[in-house]
This record gives C-alpha cells, structure tokens and sequence, in this order.
C-alpha cells in the first residue's frame, strides 16, 4: 500500500468524522494491516493538527475483556487525545456533533515526559466510531483513531497505594447503567503505564509532560442519548461528568 493511499485513507475517515457521515470499512477492504493503520492513525491525526489542535496525550482500547466482547476485537489498541477532543468536568456536549457517540468509564492519569503517573482521576471516554453501525475490524478501528471522540477528566488525585480493584460504575440520569472494577484494566490500570510507553516509543511519539493517559474502559460502552447526563464514579477517586444536549 502506497503512502498516497494510506494518505487517502486518512481523508475518508476526517471526512466522515467532519460530516457526521458513517463510512463502511474502507481500512479493512483495502487490506490495511495493523501497522499500517497505524500510519494511518497518524495521517488522520496530523489533519486535525494542521487544522491548529495539539495532542493533549494517548488512550488505550480494549483493555477490557467487557470491551473486547462488545466489538469483537481482542487486541488492545492505541489512540491520540487532541485538546480539541477535551470536555470541561461537568460539561456539555452536543451529542448531534458525533455520528452515534457512545460514553465508558476509565481512569486516567496525567503524565510526565519520562510516562510516569504524576497524578490520577475518574474519567469518561466519548467514543464515536466513524464506521458504519458501530462495526469495525482491527485495522480500521487502529486507523479511526480507535474511536475517539471526546474525554472528561474528574479531580486529579495523588496516585492511592493499589488501584487494582476499585468500584466503577456507569450512571445516566442517575441510574446505573454499567458496574466494573478498575481489575477489568488489564488487571491494574497502572499497566497502562508501561503499556502506553513502550507503544508511544515504537511509534516515535515522544510523551509530554502533562499529558493525560486514558487507561481503556472498565466496562462496555453505552449510548449518548440527548438530554442525558452520565456520571463515572470511582471508588475512591470522585466522579466525572457530563450532560449531553
Ligand atoms: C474502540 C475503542 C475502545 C476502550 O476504552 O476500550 C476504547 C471502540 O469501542 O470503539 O476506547
């Protein structure tokens, strides 16, 4: 596969991400492995750059077995965080800015240029796949920049002695739609840690201090409706939310 298709790859998935327009996958059919995604991923995310974001840090994907069942892809995957992509504890979104926006509970830790964890926080991922019903192969959902769309960050937190099996629950309209434990990452979010620096290494990024990490969800996704207001709570950690209009 040429640079000028990877490239072209990169244009139909900003565009389907600008225009709110599912594509099919495009990344797959064109035989794209996952490496080649990747580069893909770059392109997508060097568009956004030109247009003046900054990268704001890395998320990890499917770190979770209740995230692997639900798109039925069992590799953990990694993505870039612009600041542009940055939603205000509390916030709003306008959930008809996303094509089918789906929200998870995470962790997050803030980062400092050698990738240790200066500090912690409840988080909430938005999601927005750009393919189709949500349906997507390795290599495409690696090139779509693994769905990102939209994070919340609670209360940064000096790091507690174990976060290995701390409560997490999902609430929409105070109700609780999913329930979890900080185990379901990986194990222990902290492997996140080596996890994303080992990758951010091979792929040539350079960490930044102040960066937040996105450890991957401690629990299936579910949807953005309009009008709701979804809450991830950490045992121990706090909260972090945000309304949808
Ligand atoms: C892929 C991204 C998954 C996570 O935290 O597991 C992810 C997707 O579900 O669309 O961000």
């Amino acid at each position: 596969m040429s640079g000028a298709d990877l490239a072209d790859l990169a244009e139909r998935l900003d565009e389907a991400e600008r225009t709110r327009t599912a594509i099919p996958q495009v990344v797959s059919q064109s035989g794209a492995d996952a490496d080649q995604a990747y580069r893909i991923q770059a392109a997508l995310v060097a568009l956004r750059m030109h247009r003046g974001e900054r990268l704001a840090g890395l998320k990890l994907g499917l770190t979770s077995r209740a995230k692997m069942v639900q798109v039925g892809v069992d590799q953990v995957i990694w993505g870039r965080l612009t600041d542009a992509m940055r939603i205000e504890d509390g916030g709003t979104v306008d959930a008809g800015r996303y094509i089918h926006p789906r929200v998870e509970p995470e962790v997050a830790f803030r980062l400092d240029a050698d990738g240790n964890a200066t500090a912690v926080a409840p988080a909430l991922e938005l999601i927005d796949s750009r393919y189709a019903d949500f349906r997507f192969t390795l290599p495409d959902v690696i090139a779509d920049n693994t769905s990102a769309a939209g994070f919340v960050v609670g209360a940064w937190q000096p790091l507690p002695a174990g976060l290995d099996n701390l409560g997490v629950l999902l609430e929409v309209d105070g109700r609780v739609a999913q329930i979890g434990s900080t185990a379901a990452i990986l194990g222990d979010p902290r492997r996140a840690l080596t996890a994303a620096a080992t990758l951010a290494s091979s792929a040539g990024v350079p960490l930044e201090d102040g960066w937040v990490l996105l450890a991957g969800a401690a629990t299936a996704a579910v949807p953005l409706a309009p009008g709701a207001h979804v809450r991830a709570v950490v045992e121990g950690l706090g909260t972090a939310s945000l309304r949808a209009l």
